[in-house]
């Protein structure tokens, strides 16, 4: 019985980037002109996000440490550009990444992936690889357009998110979302 009030008790929990809506709009309608509908099932525009750490089933002790150390992270933003694309058939994945990905990136996803194995969330030994899904269960081979959208945003902040899943869709919530500093204190130009 307890163990049951536990389980319920957990959220499904991950850190990541959001995109801003108009990247998220463009890159659905370049989807859209690109990929036959057979391609996978796509992601929708609100879902689509770059995953920098995934924490699993997390109770709600932990995930109050987790964003506590999160909170204390103090680091700059940086731009992304989408300028990659692949697919892994094993897991069936379409998405979008980066030739380069940016330090800045790979150093948060860094930290935030050892902070949350600290916490004993199982990280996977698969090396970070940032992307964002385009399409999941695409098993089959699909014919990869030669561009990409080149879809460029500025992370000035990253965010915990809540995976939850009813009557049959799965929906991506913001639980918290911390500031990445500004390169530039725009208020001191001019
Ligand atoms: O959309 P992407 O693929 O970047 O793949 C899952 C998704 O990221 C990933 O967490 C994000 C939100 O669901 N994910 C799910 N299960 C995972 C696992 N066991 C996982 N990442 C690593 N290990």
């Amino acid at each position: 019985m307890i163990n049951t009030v536990d389980k319920t008790m957990n959220k499904r929990l991950f850190f990541a980037l959001s995109l801003p809506d108009t990247v998220q709009q463009n890159i659905v309608q370049w989807r859209a002109d690109n990929f036959p509908s057979e391609a996978g099932r796509p992601i929708a525009a609100a879902n689509l996000h770059l995953t920098l750490a995934f924490l699993g089933e997390v109770s709600l002790g932990k995930a109050q440490i987790l964003q506590q150390q999160a909170g204390r992270i103090s680091q700059s933003g940086f731009n992304v550009t989408l300028d990659d694309i692949g697919h892994w058939p094993s897991s069936g994945v379409v998405w979008l990444g980066c030739k380069n990905p940016p330090r800045g990136l790979l150093q948060l996803a860094q930290l935030l992936r050892s902070q949350a194995a600290r916490s004993g969330c199982h990280q996977t030994p698969l090396p970070f690889h940032p992307h964002v899904t385009l399409f999941r269960g695409a098993i089959r081979p699909v014919t990869i357009p030669a561009k990409t959208t080149n879809e460029s945003f500025r992370a000035n902040h990253f965010s915990l998110y809540e995976s939850v899943y009813a009557r049959g869709r799965t929906r991506y919530n913001i639980v918290q979302s911390w500031p990445l500093a500004g390169t530039e204190r725009t208020s001191d130009v001019i």
